[in-house]
């Protein structure tokens, strides 16, 4: 029998990392968050390239342009909707997260997702902040898991 299982050595990897600037204090964390995991994998800063764009709506087709550009081995998308800001909640989370999901199977390429869907700004402060929780971090952490596990599986 063989098992396949993702490890977290992130050695010559190449990530891009997608961002929205709406409430970019939040995503800012997040950010924080993936580069301290990703440091954590040994992936280097030069090996990391960061896209900005508006909104969440927004993440799902810079990350395809950086899925299909060749250049990297791993995406991660961050953002953050918060429902008590907009009527247009479902409008803007459902499609991102269903549209980064296509794009994942589209491509093969992994694409980490911490694009937060919270209630309210306490909520996306909980799980941007320096210590464990940190979704922007697991969401890194995980994407070189799942580099490393779709190499297994497909060598
Ligand atoms: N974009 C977000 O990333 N988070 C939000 O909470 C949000 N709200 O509240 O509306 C939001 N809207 C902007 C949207 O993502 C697009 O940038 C905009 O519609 C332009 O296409």
């Amino acid at each position: 029998m063989n098992t396949f299982e993702g490890q977290t050595n992130g050695n010559g990897m190449r990530i891009g990392i997608v961002c929205s600037r709406f409430n970019d204090f939040i995503v800012e964390a997040l950010l924080n968050g993936a580069r301290r995991g990703l440091s954590h994998c040994g992936v280097t800063d030069d090996a990391i390239d960061v896209a900005w764009v508006p909104g969440a709506f927004e993440i799902p087709i810079a990350a395809k342009a950086m899925a299909t550009s060749g250049k990297y081995d791993g995406i991660v998308t961050l953002g953050a909707v918060i429902r008590g800001e907009t009527a247009h909640f479902e409008y803007v989370a459902g499609p991102c997260a269903d549209s980064i999901a296509a794009i994942q199977l589209e491509t093969g390429m992994p694409i980490g997702f911490a694009v937060l869907t919270v209630e309210n700004v306490e909520q996306a402060v909980a799980r941007s902040g320096d210590g464990a929780g940190n979704k922007g971090e697991e969401a890194a952490i995980g994407t070189i898991q799942m580099i490393d596990v779709l190499r297994q599986i497909r060598r």
